[in-house]
């Protein structure tokens, strides 16, 4: 920890702590004494940051069917920004700004636009975010960008690091449900592995209903420079969640339903499913042989079983696999069984064999510890060491990768390490740094997916529990409950000096750069403080900026039925001094950061006198910044 004042402050923690306790003894009963007890502990933990002390690390979180990304500090479970997404945001103003719809439906399909419009819908306005990860360069984050999917309308987000803003929003073709998502980790990100989850007709337009049997599902690899789509690959099967090697070689997917079945018997019918191995270099020499056809503009390899083609292996696994997790020794995938109480992990070196040699399918897998029941997700830390997430035991198992190969070989050795109860029900897990090849061991996270009973009642809703485990020593120890709104799905946790964000904008931003070419053909400086109303038959541009506590303009007037433009720039270009624009009973608010642009378009149908305000807290005279539209009644 960085803080010279850590010892003083933390004699003086325990020292309240102390304090604490004494009082409740003499007064309130058991509950609050055996809690404030376990303040006095905590108050030895370097997790417990002092008001004012920064977290080592930042934690991305996804937030599942909430569809937005959080940030939270690490160790602290400190929530420190959420940035919408797939959702919409009313204090933000995404998906109501020009600019963010721009980057909500510009990639979205044609017929998607269509079907939207019919009900009345310029995009979606909820998904499903299941997997935030950062970009790589040769095997660790990078800090440019975090890639998430949205399972509920088979879309890809992008998030830019250095404004921790969505810059790209791409929806999949062919593919249907985006689940799995990872980058590439060497040499750098480079590709963004995409799983479909729920297979369909490759064609799916209506002409192929109840038939299972031609359903088909599809693996995606993104170009995460341009948000592109490189290629697609139809396999067999499923695929649930997918990973990578640390050589820029293979990627691994998940299939819970290698029986393509369309019920819960039919999916859990068989003893095995599988892992698909897909093979970038066979896959990018069938690019380039033309080895493809063309679906809705991207080129479809077919993978599926009985193809023999070299794009892609199927190594069977234990009934429904579900998380797959590359360890940070570079050599071994996890795949977590389930169904099965079983970790399979695979060797990297032994999957050439695979293609070469036409081997064995099973010949990779190394060790197959049975761990307890429901393991779901592996982490990792820089001791060869993994810690599997245990369903349906409500518990996270360490073990120690290099005696299960061992165990696997016949040796009488147990490599679990040790087992700790966590509450309740956890998915995914990460560690610090752990999903990268500088994993520190310091750090586990247990997202929760219920919390009865360990916070006070809020309804029949309940909040999900996320969990702190220090894992630097033998014994994993609980120190921290970090409730929250759903749904805490995964996490990563990356050092903060990895990640270096902007503290205001910078003026050419791309984000506004229609704004900027507008108000260039308007013959506007939006760079200078500016004040303008441009008429342009019945469209209307209003310009203006704004320095706290005044926008530069107190009002303005339009008349009803006019298509209005508000552009507003934040001349301040001082750190967190954010403005707001809230056209009051025109359902209008959005942020407009410091030296950022921002608009909004609307049709103002109302006539009469409109008061907008500044809806960001920004100076002693906040209330006072606000201004007029005037909308004159349109002469019938
Ligand atoms: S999957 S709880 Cu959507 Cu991440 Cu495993
Ligand atoms: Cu500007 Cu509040």
């Amino acid at each position: 920890m960085s803080n010279k004042f850590k010892d003083l402050v933390m004699t003086r923690r325990g020292m309240m702590g102390a304090t604490a306790s004494g009082a409740v003894l003499a007064g309130t009963g058991v509950g609050s004494t055996l809690m404030s007890t376990k303040a006095a502990e905590a108050a030895g933990g370097e997790y417990n940051l002092a008001p004012g002390e920064l977290d080592d690390y930042y934690g991305f979180w996804s937030s599942g069917q909430a569809g937005e990304l959080r940030i939270l500090g690490v160790p602290s479970m400190r929530e420190l920004m959420r940035i919408p997404v797939f959702n919409r945001c009313s204090a933000t103003g995404w998906g109501q700004t020009n600019e963010s719809l721009k980057i909500l439906t510009e990639n979205l399909l044609p017929e998607t636009k269509a079907f939207l419009a019919a009900n009345g819908k310029q995009t979606y306005d909820q998904g499903d975010l299941h997997h935030p990860h950062m970009s790589f360069t040769d095997g660790t984050y990078d800090g440019r960008y975090l890639f998430m999917n949205d399972k509920a309308n088979t879309r890809v987000a992008r998030v830019r690091c250095d404004i921790m803003k969505c810059d790209k929003i791409i929806e999949i073709p062919n593919a249907h449900d985006i689940h799995g998502l990872r980058p590439q980790k060497y040499p750098r990100t480079g590709y963004i592995f995409a799983n479909g989850e729920h297979e369909a007709p490759l064609i799916n337009d209506g002409k192929i209903l109840d038939k299972p049997e031609e359903y088909v599902n599809i693996f995606t690899a993104i170009d995460g420079d341009t948000m592109e789509i490189a290629w697609q690959v139809i396999v067999s099967g499923n695929l649930d969640n997918t990973d990578c090697d640390y050589h820029g070689k293979y990627a691994f997917s998940t299939s819970y339903n290698s029986e393509m079945g369309m019920n819960l018997a039919e999916m859990t019918a068989s003893e095995m499913d599988h892992v698909v191995v897909f093979n970038l270099k066979e896959i990018e020499a069938g690019v380039a042989a033309g080895d493809y056809r063309e679906l809705k503009g991207v080129k479809v390899l077919d993978g599926r079983k009985g193809q023999n083609k070299n794009y892609t292996r199927y190594i069977p696994i234990p009934n429904s696999p579900h998380g797959v997790n590359a360890a940070p020794d570079k050599k071994h995938i996890m795949i977590n069984g389930k169904l099965s109480p079983t970790v399979s992990v695979i060797a990297v070196d032994k999957v050439d064999a695979l293609f070469a040699d036409g081997a064995d399918e099973r010949s990779c897998i190394v060790a197959e510890p049975e761990l307890g029941l429901g393991p779901l997700h592996t982490a990792f830390d820089n001791r060869g060491n993994a810690y599997t997430t245990l369903f349906l035991d409500s518990q996270v198992v360490k073990w120690d990768i290099a005696k299960a190969i061992e165990a696997f070989g016949g040796a009488d050795v147990d490599p679990i390490v040790d087992k700790i109860d966590v509450h309740y029900q956890p998915g995914h897990n990460s560690t610090s740094m752990g999903e990268t090849a500088e994993a520190d061991g310091k750090w586990l996270i247990s997202m929760n997916k219920f919390s009865k009973d360990r916070f006070l009642n809020v309804g029949p809703l309940k909040p999900e529990n996320e969990q702190l485990i220090d894992i630097t020593g033998d014994k994993m120890k609980l120190v921290h409950d970090g409730p929250t709104f759903a749904e805490p799905h995964d996490s990563i946790i990356v050092r903060r000096d990895i990640v270096n964000p902007a503290h205001i904008y910078e003026r050419d931003d791309v984000t506004w750069e229609d704004a900027r070419k507008q108000a260039e053909a308007d013959g506007v400086d939006l760079d200078w403080g500016h004040d303008e109303v441009i008429r342009d038959g019945n469209k209307v541009r209003v310009y203006m900026s704004s320095v706290a506590p005044v926008f530069s303009m107190e009002k303005f007037t339009v008349t009803q039925g006019d298509e209005v433009t508000i552009y507003v720039t934040n001349m301040d270009d001082i750190d967190d001094v954010t403005h707001g624009l809230c056209m009051a009973n025109y359902g209008i608010a959005f942020e407009i950061g410091p030296q950022a642009t921002a608009s909004v378009t609307f049709i103002a149908a109302r006539p009469g006198v409109h008061w907008f305000y500044c809806q960001w807290f920004c100076h002693a005279l906040h209330m006072e910044m606000r201004g007029r539209m005037l909308v004159e009644p349109r002469s019938a």
